[in-house]
């Protein structure tokens, strides 16, 4: 072997010997990295592992948490989900069957008053079915009003409101003469006065009054029924104790309402029964007293003088009774009944009016006549003997069913 071949043996040698020492310097290296790549690799999995494992219990926390509030939930949803369904139907029914009622109650008064609507409303009627209202026929139109058993003094005024209010033209318009008419009525029967509140004392002394065979006992009646059936205790005083059968009718009529009824001897003193009616009701706690009266004449003026008695009588057993004084008047009787409401009104406070018997006569207009005259506002009036034949008194349903227009067909 020559010099330089063994220099170039010995520089392979120290090649590969560097190789190999780089490789294993590597190999070192690499192993390292591979450690700590593990390392962290497997620090990754236990976090992530940590992760997961905070995130389940998270969740079954959550789950744990909503299973808790569930139940409330349910609770609370069915009721919320059940309320508004029930008052939906609630309002959903209201409405169409007070509707219905209304509608019933509205053909009842239409019914109730065909015998007036039949009088003198037709009569106008027929009168402004012309097609131009000229003075001849202006002419008869106050003639009916005035013989329309509603008083001179309301008919002058019902037609000077027509004569005054329409412009020429108007006049040559028959409707707008019948709705002046109705506006007129309407205005005259809205006496002013605050509904009677039931509940102002306890007990609310009603005294009932008029001569006989007006319907006193059976407004009673009818009355009583009402208040008991909107949840009032309510007792009735027989203090007509001149009449035999009274205090049996009364009894009858109690039955009905489910109203106890205070009875007197026959022929005794009214007043003491109506005092003991006010002392029972105070005692028991019934919250409304209904006393009933005799009804002689009314040119007896013995009457009057018994009626102020008993309204003293009254005031001793509880001051400040009776809290309303309520005159019957049977509409039968036209204008009497104007002249009774004068006679009773100026002996005593009379402060409303019943108007019985609508359904019999054509002299309903007499209640124009009665609130143009005395004032005093008509809390009910009677349009049959049945127990739900009295309505409370509303002057525009009232003057709606009065001038109806299909009956004034006569009108039209
Ligand atoms: N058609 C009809 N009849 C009625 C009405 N109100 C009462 N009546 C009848 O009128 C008659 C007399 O009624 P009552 O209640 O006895 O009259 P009253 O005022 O108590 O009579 P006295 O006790 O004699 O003073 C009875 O036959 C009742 O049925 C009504 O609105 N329409
Ligand atoms: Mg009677």
């Amino acid at each position: 072997m020559t010099g330089l071949e063994i220099i170039y043996l010995v520089a392979a040698l120290l090649a590969v010997s560097g190789f190999v020492v780089v490789v294993r310097r590597v190999a070192a290296k690499n192993a390292q990295l591979g450690d700590a790549g593990q390392a962290a690799r497997k620090r990754l999995r236990e976090a992530r592992q940590e992760e997961e494992e905070e995130e389940e219990r998270e969740e079954e926390e959550d789950e744990r948490a909503a299973e808790d509030e569930e139940p409330e939930e349910e609770e609370e949803e069915p009721e919320e989900e059940e309320e508004p369904e029930e008052e939906e139907e609630e309002a959903e029914a209201a409405p169409a069957g007070r509707a219905e009622e209304d509608e019933e109650r509205a053909a009842a008064l239409r019914d109730g008053l065909a015998k007036t609507r039949g009088g003198f409303v037709a009569r106008l009627g027929r009168l402004l079915s012309k097609k131009k209202i000229d003075q001849e026929i202006l002419g008869e139109l106050e003639e009916v009003l005035l013989t329309a058993d509603i008083g001179p003094k309301t008919a002058e005024k019902l037609f000077g409101a027509v004569q005054g209010a329409l412009s020429r033209d108007e006049l040559g318009d028959p409707e707008a003469v019948w709705q002046r008419l109705r506006e007129e009525s309407g205005r005259i029967l809205s006496v002013d006065a605050a509904p009677v509140d039931w509940d102002r004392a306890t007990p609310f002394v009603l005294l009932v009054l008029g001569v006989n065979g007006v319907g006193k006992t059976t407004t009673i009646g009818k009355i009583a029924a009402k208040l008991t059936r909107s949840g009032k205790k309510v007792i009735l005083a027989a203090g007509d104790t001149f009449r035999a059968a009274a205090t049996e009718q009364l009894e009858i009529w109690g039955q009905r309402a489910g109203a106890p009824v205070v009875k007197g001897k026959s022929g005794g003193d009214p007043s003491s029964v109506i005092f003991e009616a006010v002392k029972r009701a105070q005692a028991e706690g019934h919250q409304v007293v209904i006393a009933d009266t005799a009804g002689r004449l009314h040119t007896k003026t013995d009457l009057m003088e018994e009626l102020r008695k008993v309204r003293r009588v009254i005031d001793k057993a509880m001051p400040g009774a009776p809290h309303e004084t309520w005159l019957v008047l049977d509409s039968t009787n036209g204008q009497n009944a104007i002249q009774q409401a004068k006679i009773f009104k100026e002996a005593m406070e009379v402060t409303g009016i019943v108007l019985t018997k609508l359904d019999g006569t054509a002299k309903g207009g007499v209640i124009l006549g009665i609130c143009d005259e005395l004032a005093v506002p008509v809390r009910f009036i009677g349009i049959g003997e049945k127990v739900d034949d009295l309505r409370e008194f509303d002057p525009q349903t009232f003057v709606a069913a009065l001038y109806q227009h299909d009956d004034a067909a006569n009108a039209a």
